[in-house]
């Protein structure tokens, strides 16, 4: 090296050295900049509220969880194939709500997908439809309350999987058996196993028909025009070994024609299995279209202009875009590793998870059909192993694209480690620009199968502030106890902060039956009762009653009160239930504090608050 060039190289040193080191601390900069403005999407204030509300299915959990979107903030479990205690849901065997859920299956579920109603191609906000893969069971939920209204076991199924309403009606939901036998579920011999879709009347649960065909189905979707039905089979081999359900090359969706499925059921042409009307697809030409498509799809999702239907590969890189009235492959664009579901932002693009690539893919629906190997926009990485995806409002025809959640399965170390085992991950992704992006990860219980996202205008002059009180219900000073031989009713008000009556007298072995009646007027004033030793927890929202039974035990005391904290005075808002040897005279509730000359609290409080 000479000397000039030496001391030239000396000279640039210095530059070299600032060049790399603003170039570190731009990165580091926009990094941070980058943070702040996602932070900043998603920051919502305390006391505002959310954009939309994300509805997850609680998967293992039995029930349905509210999420805010953007802030991810959790607002609310529904209860529906489990019991919680906490909000006085089915823990009760005398109650309704038990009785309803224990008549319909088992006290636990595997819900997967929640699918809301529709009226001219957007949501309606009126109801919520899932489904318990694991019971055969669906359950519709009123969004008035965000509670259950209906619960229904589906005959001759198994495994309820797919799950989705038939449009653009909303008459029925139609929800796939998924694991295949004998619909009237007597033989063990697997040459005659079939597969059944089951259409319910939306309204009422009732199963009103079933069709039936050798293989399975998995995923469901509709298409928009209220011909077809679409649903992915990945077991056309119809075997009973995970290597047998991998043989073929190809499987199928099944397209089934809804309006001749009606006209083969008014014509008699089924067979009733379990009282269901069973169409056998043999023997009614056209009901039931397979249209070959690679092995072992998972995810169907029908484009919101109802144009095609996308079968999404899973063991294959690709989407087998279907034309969704002539029913022919258009196009097979490959997408990534292990594609499971798509979902969509009106504005002709597609959103593909990638199970096994971690992967969102963004592509453009027309230019896969044009085949110039141009469809793919975009991808962004998520954290780790994507299930469902859904974007808002996609499975009506008028996405609004502008989020999207990514519903992982492995979460790993994203949150703090609680264990072996980790709470589930999802992810939301702003879509609203030409590139995604993950702005935020939020965890959840066990396990969330799919989401759907619904404009909080749509819900928020519908749901209700307080129930209505129904002429039935005990009124304020109208409290008392009713014997009839070996039975009590006890018709108990609670308001802000008392139980009326303060002391129930019955004798042992007596059964009890509590009305308890929450006569507050105001929105958010829930109270509860659990009675020590007995095993009772109810909840009660305004205007709400609750309903148990129970058989009173041995004599003592059993005091109530009250499990919400509701007022300065919640602590003193209790009573005694006193259980006497038979034979002993009882104190007959003589009627409410006013009658006795204490003033009752009144409707609008009692001034603890
Ligand atoms: S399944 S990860 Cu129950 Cu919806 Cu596809
Ligand atoms: Cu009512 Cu606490
Ligand atoms: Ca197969």
């Amino acid at each position: 090296m000479t000397l000039k060039s030496y001391i030239v190289l000396a000279a640039l040193m210095p530059l070299a050295f600032t060049a790399c080191n603003s170039d570190h601390t731009s990165k580091k900069e926009k990094a941070a900049a980058q943070a702040a403005s996602a932070a900043q999407q998603i920051y919502v204030p305390p006391g505002k509220l959310d954009e939309y509300y994300a509805i997850l299915s609680g998967g293992q959990s039995g029930s349905v969880f509210v999420y805010g979107i953007p802030s991810c903030r959790f607002i609310k479990e529904i209860p529906i194939f489990e019991p919680r205690a906490g909000l006085g849901y089915a823990n009760n065997p005398g109650s309704e709500s038990y009785k309803r859920l224990a008549a319909s299956g088992p006290m636990w579920g595997d819900t997967h997908h929640p699918v809301l109603s529709q009226t001219e191609g957007r949501y309606d906000g009126k109801w919520l439809w899932i489904n318990d893969k694991a019971n055969e069971r669906v359950a519709k939920i009123d969004l008035r309350t965000f509670e259950v209204a209906e619960i229904k076991m589906v005959p001759n199924i198994q495994g309820a999987h797919g799950l989705a309403a038939y449009l653009p009606s909303c008459k029925y939901v139609f929800v796939n058996g998924e694991l295949e036998t004998d619909a009237g579920g007597n033989s063990t011999d697997a040459t005659k196993y079939r597969s059944l879709v089951a259409f319910l009347d939306a309204q009422t649960l009732e199963t009103k028909f079933q069709v039936s065909f050798v293989g399975n189905a998995d995923i469901a979707s509709s298409g928009k025009d209220g011909r077809f039905v679409f649903v992915t089979m990945y077991n056309t081999e119809n075997a009973v070994t995970s290597e047998g359900m991998i043989e073929r090359d190809r499987d199928a969706v099944g397209a089934i024609d809804v309006p001749l499925a009606e006209k083969a059921l008014a014509e008699g042409k089924f067979t009733k299995i379990n009282d269901v009307p069973v169409i056998e697809s043999e023997k009614v030409p056209g009901v039931l279209t397979f249209i070959p498509v690679p092995k072992n799809p998972h995810g169907c999702n029908v484009t919101p202009d109802g144009k095609y239907v996308l079968a999404s590969g899973k063991l294959s890189p690709t989407v087998t875009i279907i034309d969704a009235k002539t029913l022919k492959v258009v196009a097979e664009p490959e997408v990534g590793l292990g594609p499971l579901h798509t979902t969509f932002d009106g504005r002709g693009n597609a959103y593909t998870s990638l199970f096994v690539d971690s992967q969102i893919v963004k592509w453009n629906i027309d230019k896969a059909i044009a085949g110039k190997g141009d469809h793919i926009l975009d991808r962004v990485d998520v954290h780790y192993n994507v299930g469902h995806t859904k974007a808002a409002g996609a499975d009506t025809s008028y996405p609004s694209g502008d989020w999207l959640i990514s519903l992982n399965k492995l979460s790993k170390g994203m949150f703090l480690p609680v264990g072996p085992g980790m709470p589930e991950s999802q992810e939301l992704v702003d879509i609203s620009g030409e590139k995604m992006r993950v702005v935020a990860a939020f965890p959840s219980l066990p396990e969330p199968h799919d989401a759907v996202m619904i404009h909080r205008k749509v819900l928020e002059n519908y749901v209700i502030q307080t129930y209505e009180i129904p002429p039935t219900a005990t009124k304020l000073g109208e409290e008392k106890v009713v014997r009839n031989g070996n039975k009590v009713d006890v018709f108990m008000t609670c308001i802000r902060s008392k139980f009326v009556p303060e002391t129930v007298e019955v004798h042992e072995g007596e059964q009890v039956t509590v009305h308890l009646t929450n006569v507050e007027t105001v929105r958010d004033m829930t109270h509860g009762i659990a009675i020590s030793k007995v095993g009772i927890n109810l909840a009660v929202d305004p205007g709400q009653t609750a309903e148990t039974t129970f058989t009173a035990g041995k004599p003592g005391t059993y005091w109530y009160y009250c499990t919400w904290f509701c007022s300065a005075l919640h602590l003193e808002m209790r009573g005694r239930l006193l259980v006497k040897a038979a034979g002993e005279p009882l104190n007959e509730y003589i009627g409410p504090m006013a009658k006795q000359g204490t003033a009752a609290p009144t409707a609008k409080g009692n001034g603890y608050e």
